[in-house]
């Protein structure tokens, strides 16, 4: 059964990257002040949590530290800083005995996590590849289709007729098709809405303030069985 529940969507907090990403910590310190300040139920981090796999112990200490302030599941897709191979950041020793409330797709063909309390099923492809054979939204699929269905995919948002050849292309009548209620994009700095019909859709962008911003924000998704889903964005400490 679809309860009404409160989800936090970031992206790309790049940790362990002192020159490009100087302010990554405090970054996400302020996403956990706002896991508290929103009551939110899930936090959502879609890829490039870590800026690289070199990243120092501390750097994961710090992480698992901020991961520890709170119970509510903590749900993380690798992306291209942070992919899922042989070599993966998550695949250090750290995150043998990580916290319970951390879940990583591991999965590059696609797998859910679901929430059978709160009615609720995630997706997603870890990333393994950034390439363009990869694609981050297709062949989705959701068991329980009476539960919420959020997607998961980090990647690069572009008409089809574009034709770039990019990597980890998502192209529009993926989101369009995708039956879910809501679909949760990484890889862009900025915020943007490339919503599809009735599909909402979102970059957050990253939760360090920008030079055209007051303070780093965040994304707010609203579920409701009554009212429906509704986005908007919260704004960090600054
Ligand atoms: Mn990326």
């Amino acid at each position: 059964m679809k309860k009404p529940l409160k989800i936090l969507h970031t992206s790309d907090t790049h940790l362990g990257d002192p020159y490009g990403h100087s302010s990554s910590e405090k970054s996400f310190k302020n996403v956990l002040d706002a896991v508290d300040s929103t009551q939110a139920n899930f936090l959502l981090i879609v890829g490039d949590v870590f800026d690289n796999e070199r990243v120092s112990d501390e750097c994961l200490q710090f992480f698992i530290s901020q991961v520890s302030r709170t119970n509510i599941p903590i749900i993380i897709l690798p992306g291209n800083h942070d992919l899922m191979h042989s070599k993966s950041v998550y695949k250090r020793s750290v995150f043998s005995d990580s916290p319970k409330n951390l879940y990583i797709f591991k999965n590059p063909e696609g797998e859910e996590i679901q929430f059978t309390a709160y009615g609720i099923s995630f997706w997603g492809k870890a990333m393994q590849e950034h390439s363009p054979e990869f694609q981050p939204m297709t062949n989705i699929s959701f068991k329980n289709t009476d539960y919420w269905k959020v997607a998961l995919a980090h990647g690069q948002f572009e008409d089809e007729k574009i034709n770039s050849g990019r990597s980890s292309l998502i192209f529009p009548n993926h989101i369009a098709e995708s039956g879910c209620d809501y679909v949760a994009l990484g890889h862009w700095d900025s915020f943007t809405n490339v919503s599809q019909k009735n599909i909402p859709a979102y970059y957050s962008g990253c939760p360090t303030k920008l030079s055209n911003q007051k303070t780093g924000m965040v994304s707010i998704i609203t579920m409701d069985p009554s009212d429906g889903v509704s986005h908007t964005r919260f704004a960090l400490k600054s």
